[in-house]
Formats: structure tokens, C-alpha cells, sequence
């Protein structure tokens, strides 16, 4: 076998496009006889402390004149679980406080890529190199399908032609459903794609078609339905005309993205045209639960990401309920900020997204210490995604609660793979399966 010393690295980084057709980062490593490639994604409703990243020139740049020559001096066998770690750990190093230096635009798809060549090195698929080296994560649990087939937030919103968030598009910004009967994955992703079949007529019965568009995660989005609990009842009622029982087949998930329509210097919620305090976006939670009680899985960003003490106060209250609350901006997929909520109890899980850390082996790290606190998992794509599907490989690895990524994608509608951005994992997910038998 050829040497797989970081010496004789090569790495070629170059400007790809992400699903919203904004440049992103590209990288191409090849060492020892195998070439792997890994991108990055990006987010839109983002959390204020995700790791930073430089102009897409600037991060291609540093790929090629700061991490490779780093990389070729260190000289470290990719064949080793150890130097894989220590090689991205200098590169953590390098990047500066909250990657700012590098950018996490030119961390992550270095790190993507040396974890596919070194797992190959090792003859293995990524998820299976993951649980070789992590023992700690490494878990069988099934992987629940996340699916958000109708879109708000800022994932539908047209700001430029000037619509408003709760008039012309709903403000919780994903309604996910998750198939919980399935026994294999094959059955979670068609649960999917018929439910969101059944959406799709339910809205197009009632609204222009015209006013029906797919949003940023290929979920629905209606223009002129603001109101979110109006599109909650779509979707039960979807589900119910897909021939699913709501609670028993299929539960659902919010992402709420509530930093995004937080008013800090008002301390106010601007949800449903109204301008609600903690305790009374608490309450519409609370009882929206309620109303479901039993068919609601988890809630996502509920708070902002900084209303700390309300966050605990809404846990608490879902606890009671069997809610779970997953802190996506609270956490940022990052050791301190999930520090404080451990401490807090702020959440009862934790929504991963590698690019919010910055490299694969870190978020591999955040994912233990959330485990260590009983702490779930939902292992997440972003918004402006790619066709890499690697994130289906760390939820399989490590067992996770959930994988979100986006709209199943029916074929009918999406009949270009290379449009496939989150179909793709779930593809992912179906193959790992299929190869197990
Ligand atoms: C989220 C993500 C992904 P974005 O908030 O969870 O759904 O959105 O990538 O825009 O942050
Ligand atoms: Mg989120």
C-alpha cells in the first residue's frame, strides 16, 4: 500500500455552489492510492456563535497556503485513527478563536474529506469507521426521519418582495413529521413522500397553485398562510389522509427558530402579529402540546438562543409532557455553550450541524459530552445544503434520535437527482441499510 503519511497529501479546494446557489467550498484530498472529496454547507437562520467563516477566495486560499503545507510538515499517517485527530486538531488550533482565522468553510471540508479517505484507507464505509473509533458513541438505536414538509420562517420568506413573517408566510420556520411506526428506513422515507403527496393536494385543493412553492427545504410554503397553527392542522390532517394515525404512526417535530423573530432590545416575541414575552411563547408551546398531546416528539428552538433562563422554564414543562427540547442556535453544536445548558438544563437534546463546529471530529466530541449528560441527538443538514450525504453516516454511526434533512424530495416532483440535496440522506440512510441486509 502506498504511504499515507501527510506528506504526500494533496489537497484541492475549489468554489462549488450550495442548494441556494450561493458559492461554497469544495475540497479534493488524495493520499495513500484513495481521493475523497468534502464540502460545506450553510445556514440562514443562524446561531450568533457558530464557528465563523472567511470569503469563499479566502477560505479556498487558506486550504491550499496554510492547512496543506501545516498538514505536509506534520507529517501524519492518515492510516491512524490518531493521526486523523491529531492532524484536525492542529488545524482547530490554527483556525483561531471560533475558526475565525481559517474559516470553518476551510476546516469542514478538509475535515469531511480526510474522514472519508482515512476510513477508506481503513477498507470501511464512514459510519463504520466511526463506530471502529468512537466506542462511546457507537449505538444501534434506529435513526428517526426528520422530514420537514412545510416550510416558514426565513426559509420561506420572499423579503425582497416585501412579505412579512405571519402574514404572508408562517412563522415557526419547519413542521416536520416523523415516521415512528416504520420498521426500516425504506418505510420512514415513504411514510414521507406520501404524506407530503397528500400536503400537497390538501393545499392545492385550497389555494391557487401559483401560491403553493416549495421553500429552501423543498417542504410546501403558501403564499398568503401566515398563521402556523393553521399549517399545523394541514399537516395533521395530511397525515390522516395519507392513511397514518397521528400519534400512533407518525409524530411531529417543530423547529421553531425563535431567535429569528426575537426582538432583544424589546425582550418581545414577534410571533402571530403578536408581540408575545417568554412566558407567553411558553404558554402557546405548552399549549400546543397540549392540544396534541401524545403526537408531538420534540420542539426546536422554542426560545432564543440567549433566553436562557425561559429555556429551562420550557423544559421543565416538556419534560412533563414527554416533549423533547432541542437547542439548535442555544448550543450551536459547541462544547461551552452546551456546557451551560448541561448545567442549566436548558434542553433535553441537542441539534448537531458540523458546519456549526467546524470539523467532524469536534462535533464527534460535542455528541459524546451530550451523550455523557443523557442528552439526545438530531443530527441536522442546513438550509443551503449539498449533495453530501456524510451526515447520514455520523447519525447512523452513533444511534442518533433523529436525522433532519429536509423534505423526503418524491421523485415525481424532484425528478433530477442533482437536485437531491436532502433526498440524498435519506437515500444514504436506505443503502447502509440495504448493505446490512
Ligand atoms: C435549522 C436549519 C436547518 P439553517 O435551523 O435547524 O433546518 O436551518 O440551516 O437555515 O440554520
Ligand atoms: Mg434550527
Amino acid at each position: 500500500m502506498t504511504s499515507a503519511k501527510s506528506e504526500g497529501l494533496r489537497l484541492e479546494a475549489r468554489e462549488a455552489k450550495d442548494s441556494r446557489g450561493r458559492p461554497t467550498v469544495e475540497v479534493t484530498a488524495t493520499v495513500g492510492g484513495v481521493s475523497t472529496i468534502g464540502d460545506v454547507p450553510a445556514g440562514a437562520s443562524k446561531g450568533e456563535d457558530e464557528a465563523q467563516t472567511v470569503p469563499v477566495a479566502d477560505a479556498i486560499r487558506n486550504v491550499h497556503d496554510v492547512i496543506l503545507p501545516m498538514f505536509k510538515k506534520a507529517n501524519l499517517d492518515l492510516a491512524t485513527y490518531d493521526g486523523l485527530r491529531s492532524l484536525e486538531n492542529m488545524m482547530i488550533d490554527r483556525a483561531g478563536e471560533n475558526f475565525k482565522d481559517l474559516g470553518a468553510n476551510a476546516t469542514l471540508p478538509v475535515s469531511r474529506a480526510l474522514w472519508r479517505a482515512a476510513a477508506k484507507l481503513g477498507g470501511m464505509e464512514l459510519w463504520q469507521y466511526i463506530q471502529k473509533h468512537e466506542t462511546k458513541l457507537a449505538a444501534k438505536d434506529t435513526v428517526h426521519f426528520y422530514m420537514n414538509i412545510f416550510n416558514g420562517g426565513l426559509h420561506a420568506l420572499k423579503k425582497a418582495d416585501g412579505e412579512v413573517l405571519g402574514k404572508d408566510r408562517i412563522d415557526v420556520q419547519e413542521i416536520m413529521v416523523v415516521p415512528v411506526s416504520a420498521k426500516t428506513y425504506a418505510e420512514q422515507l415513504a411514510v414521507g413522500e406520501k404524506i407530503d403527496a397528500a400536503l400537497k393536494a390538501l393545499l392545492l385543493a385550497k389555494w391557487d397553485a401559483k401560491a403553493v412553492t416549495r421553500a429552501d427545504e423543498a417542504g410546501f410554503s403558501v403564499k398568503g398562510l401566515g398563521d402556523s397553527t393553521e399549517a399545523i392542522g394541514l399537516v395533521w390532517q395530511a397525515v390522516e389522509n395519507a392513511g397514518y394515525v397521528a400519534g400512533r404512526d407518525v409524530k411531529m417535530a417543530l423547529d421553531v427558530a425563535a431567535s429569528s423573530f426575537y426582538d432583544a432590545a424589546a425582550k418581545r416575541y414577534r410571533f402571530r402579529g403578536e408581540a408575545l414575552t417568554s412566558e407567553q411563547m411558553i404558554k402557546y408551546l405548552v399549549e400546543f402540546v397540549d392540544r396534541y398531546s401524545g403526537k408531538v416528539l420534540s420542539i426546536e428552538d422554542g426560545l432564543d438562543e440567549n433566553d436562557w433562563a425561559a429555556w429551562a422554564t420550557l423544559t421543565a414543562e416538556m419534560n412533563k409532557r414527554g416533549v423533547l427540547t432541542i437547542g439548535d442556535d442555544l448550543f450551536v453544536t459547541q462544547r461551552t455553550r452546551l456546557e451551560k445548558g448541561i448545567a442549566n438544563r436548558s434542553a433535553s437534546a441537542i441539534l448537531i450541524k458540523v458546519n456549526q463546529n467546524g470539523t467532524v471530529g469536534g462535533t464527534l466530541d460535542v455528541m459524546k459530552q451530550a451523550k455523557e449528560a443523557n442528552m439526545r441527538c438530531v443530527v441536522s443538514h442546513r438550509s443551503g445544503e449539498t449533495l453530501d450525504d456524510s451526515i447520514a453516516d455520523l447519525a447512523y454511526a452513533t444511534g442518533a434520535l433523529g436525522l433532519k434533512t429536509g423534505d423526503p424530495q418524491p421523485v415525481g416532483d424532484f425528478p433530477d437527482p442533482k437536485t437531491w440535496v436532502r433526498r440524498s440522506k435519506y437515500l444514504r440512510m436506505l443503502a447502509i441499510e440495504k448493505s446490512l441486509g
